[in-house]
């Protein structure tokens, strides 16, 4: 059987993250070349982009994460009016994806999570069969999004990182789970911080490890790293590698996603 990966694209690699729509073509184009090196060493592939500044700012303005608010005033939207504008600025973003592909001949599909999944979390529902039945050679692709909860919520934000972690851990064959991440190189021992030396990349994590992860929370409105590293960990015990690589450093996506020895952090059993 071939191996197949999920990997994860970051919405904070293939976006400018603090500046309202605004994706890194250039990245776009290199991280697409390495997915194809992948598709042409045999490599069945998931991918799943998360939503940078397509997504996060303006749910954040309209606190989209935290469900209906009756009794909040939003302006100059509502909160459901705020909805069709992410989940529109989401379609967009993934149709940059989708070029990216196509300008590299690779045959792929999208699902929106609002058209097939329900709820947040790793729990979330939704029928993930189509990605399992993807023709050979065919990519599917899906991405962080606004979804209907039940009631009261009514909606929230499934994060790309809940997606990645129930597709590695349900779709048959998977053998390895990669995050590539726009502005580290892995988990660092530290979070980063302005004008300080860039902490030591650590090359493993084990879930006993202590982990303090950095979580822009004025512009995020899912988890950061910490989110990351946490479905990871869940991720392994379905037996299956996980890998947290740069995006933004030569070959290191298609060097994790082909379990070759690469410059970044695996997570480990503890
Ligand atoms: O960037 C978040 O997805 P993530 C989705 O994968 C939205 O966490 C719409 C903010």
């Amino acid at each position: 059987m071939r191996e197949r990966v999920v990997l994860k694209w970051g919405g904070g690699l293939i976006t400018e993250k603090d500046q309202m729509k605004t994706v890194r073509t250039d990245v776009l184009d290199q991280l697409t070349d390495q997915l194809h090196a992948c598709l042409e060493q045999g490599f069945e592939v998931i991918l799943v982009h998360g939503a940078g500044s397509f997504g996060h700012l303006k749910a954040k303005q309209y606190k989209l994460a935290d469900g209906l608010l009756p009794n909040v005033e939003f302006q100059p939207l509502s909160q459901r009016d705020a909805i069709e504008e992410v989940r529109n600025d989401m379609l967009e973003l993934n149709q940059h994806v989708m070029d990216a592909l196509t300008r590299r001949d690779i045959s792929a599909v999208a699902i929106p999570p609002h058209q097939w999944a329900k709820g947040t979390g790793p729990d979330f529902e939704g029928d993930l069969t189509f990605f399992e039945q993807a023709p050979r050679g065919i990519v599917m692709v899906t991405f962080g999004d606004v979804v209907e909860c039940d009631h009261p919520r009514q909606f929230g934000i499934l994060s790309g990182d809940d997606i990645v972690k129930r597709l590695a851990a349900e779709i048959e064959g998977v053998n390895r789970l990669v995050f590539a991440m726009g502005g580290v190189e892995g988990v660092l021992a530290s979070p980063p911080q302005d004008g300080e030396p860039m902490p030591e990349l650590l090359s493993t994590l084990s879930s006993n490890d202590v982990f303090v992860g950095e979580h822009q929370s004025d512009m995020d409105v899912t988890g950061g790293i910490g989110l990351k590293v946490k479905r990871g960990f869940e991720a392994l015990d379905s037996g299956i590698e996980v890998w947290l690589v740069s995006g933004e450093h030569g070959l290191r996506v298609q060097e994790a996603c082909m379990g070759l020895p690469v410059t970044g952090t695996q997570l480990l059993k503890s």
